[in-house]
C-alpha cells in the first residue's frame, strides 16, 4: 500500500536519492527543502511532474513549519536528511550547525509525538559521532568522541532520539552513516572538490591552457566511502526492519528496533582517491614532497606537449586543514548486511569513476596521454 514519506533535504544527494527510491517503491513523497533566492533544484528538479511527488518548504529551525507538514501530511514515515552537513564550516558557524543538526531534532520528534506518533523517524547519523576513534573498525558499540561542532550535534541528536523512541515508544532511530559521496555531492566536500578540479584541470590541457592546482587540506586523513545511493535502500531497511527481519521481530515494537552503521568496510585516504580520479580522468603523474610542500604532479611529457605553465594538478593550502581532525574512520557494518540483507553495490573504485566521469568536460578520450 503506497504511504506517506515526508523526506528533508531534498536538495541534498541523500534526500534526492530517498525521493528516488521511494517514488519507485510506489509511495507518496513529500520532499522539504528551505526556501532560498536561489534556484537549488538541480538534484531534484527531474521528479517535478510526478503525480506522487510534491515538494513542500520548511525548516528544522522554524518549529512551527515542522509541526504544520507532520500535522498536514500524516506521514507514514519522516526520514530527516536536513542539516548543516559540512564538518569542516561547523567551527565557523557553530550555532547554526547545532540549531539543525540537534534542537532541529528535537523539533522533528515533538512534531511527530504530537501529531502523528505512528510515524517511523529516521535521523541521519554520522561516523563523526565516533569522532577520536578508540578502534578499528567502528560499530555501533563505538564510543562517541566528537572532535566538531558537527559532531557534537549529532551525538545530542542520536540521545534525543533514544531517548523519544525509549519515553514515547516511537519508532525513532538514528543510523550511523559512515561517508557517503555522489555525483550529486557539494562541491565543499573533498570527494566532489577532487573530481570537479581535476575535471578543470582536464579542460585546461584539452585547450592547452595553464591551470591552478586544486589546493586541498589533510591528504593522510582516511574514509570509508560508499555511495550515496547504497546508503538510502539502507536506510529504507532500518526504516522496515521487520519486513527484513521477518523471523526474529515479527512484532515491530519500538523496544525491538535496531540502530545500524551503514558503511562499505573500506579505508582509503585522501591522497587514494586523488589517485584514482587522476587515473580515470586519465592524468599520469606522481607524488613528490612531503607535509605542506606535498604535491601530485604531471609528467614531463604534458608539460612540454601543452606548454602549460604549471604542471602541478593537486597541492596542499593549510587553510583547509581543520581545527581538530578525525584521521581514520573505518566501518563495520556486518549486522546491516546480516541481519537487514543490506549490501553497497558500488565500490570505492566505482564510486571515483562515476564522479569523475560525471564531471570530465568532454569525456576523458580527448585528454593528452602518451
Ligand atoms: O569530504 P569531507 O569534508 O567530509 P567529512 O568531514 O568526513 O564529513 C562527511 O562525512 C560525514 C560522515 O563521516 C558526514 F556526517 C558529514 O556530513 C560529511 O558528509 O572531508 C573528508 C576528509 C576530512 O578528513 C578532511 O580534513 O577530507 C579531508 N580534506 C582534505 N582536504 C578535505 C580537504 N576536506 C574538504 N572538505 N576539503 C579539502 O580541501
Amino acid at each position: 500500500m503506497a504511504k506517506k514519506v515526508l523526506v528533508t533535504g531534498l536538495s541534498g544527494q541523500d534526500g534526492s536519492y530517498m525521493a528516488e527510491l521511494c517514488l519507485k517503491l510506489g509511495h507518496q513523497v513529500f520532499g522539504m527543502v528551505r526556501r532560498t533566492s536561489t534556484n537549488n533544484s538541480i538534484n531534484y528538479k527531474h521528479l517535478i511532474g510526478h503525480p506522487n511527488f510534491k515538494v513542500v518548504y520548511g525548516d528544522l529551525i522554524d518549529g512551527f513549519s515542522i509541526d504544520s507538514l507532520v500535522r498536514e501530511i500524516q506521514p507514514d514515515y519522516f526520514i530527516n536528511f536536513a542539516a548543516q552537513s559540512f564538518v569542516g564550516c561547523s567551527w565557523e558557524i557553530p550555532e547554526e550547525t547545532f540549531l539543525a543538526g540537534a534542537v532541529g531534532v528535537l523539533k522533528c520528534l515533538e512534531a511527530i509525538r504530537k501529531n502523528a506518533p505512528a510515524c517511523r523517524f529516521y535521523n541521519a547519523g554520522s561516523s563523526e559521532q565516533f569522532g577520536d576513534v578508540l578502534y578499528s573498525p567502528q560499530d555501533i558499540k563505538h564510543p562517541f568522541r566528537p572532535r566538531s561542532p558537527y559532531g557534537a550535534a549529532k551525538v545530542a541528536a542520536h540521545s534525543l532520539v533514544k531517548v523519544y523512541r525509549e519515553s514515547y515508544n516511537l519508532y525513532a532511530i538514528q543510523g550511523i552513516l559512515f561517508n557517503h559521496e555522489s555525483e550529486r555531492r557539494g562541491e565543499e566536500f573533498v570527494t566532489r572538490k577532487i573530481t570537479k578540479g581535476i575535471s578543470r584541470v582536464v579542460q585546461a590541457i584539452q585547450n592547452g591552457e595553464p591551470f591552478e592546482p586544486v589546493y586541498l587540506g589533510n591528504m593522510d586523513a582516511k574514509r570509508d566511502w560508499s555511495h550515496s545511493e547504497d546508503f538510502v535502500e539502507g536506510v529504507w531497511r532500518m526504516l522496515n526492519q521487520e519486513l527484513y527481519m521477518a523471523d526474529k521481530y515479527n512484532e515491530y515494537l519500538p523496544r525491538f528496533i535496531k540502530e545500524y552503521v551503514l558503511s562499505s568496510n573500506e579505508t582509503h585516504s585522501v591522497r587514494e582517491f586523488v589517485d584514482k580520479a587522476c587515473i580515470y580522468a586519465g592524468l599520469e603523474g606522481s607524488w613528490v614532497g612531503s607535509g605542506v610542500e606535498e604535491k601530485f604532479v604531471l609528467n614531463n611529457y604534458l608539460y612540454d606537449t601543452c606548454d602549460i605553465k604549471s604542471n602541478t594538478v593537486v597541492a596542499v593550502d593549510p587553510k583547509f586543514f581543520r581545527p581538530a581532525e578525525v584521521e581514520l574512520l573505518l566501518g563495520d557494518s556486518t549486522p546491516a548486511r546480516q541481519e537487514l540483507g543490506w549490501e553497497p553495490k558500488i565500490s570505492f573504485d566505482n564510486l571515483v569513476k562515476r564522479m569523475v566521469e560525471a564531471d570530465l568536460p568532454y569525456g576523458k578520450e580527448k585528454t593528452q596521454t602518451k
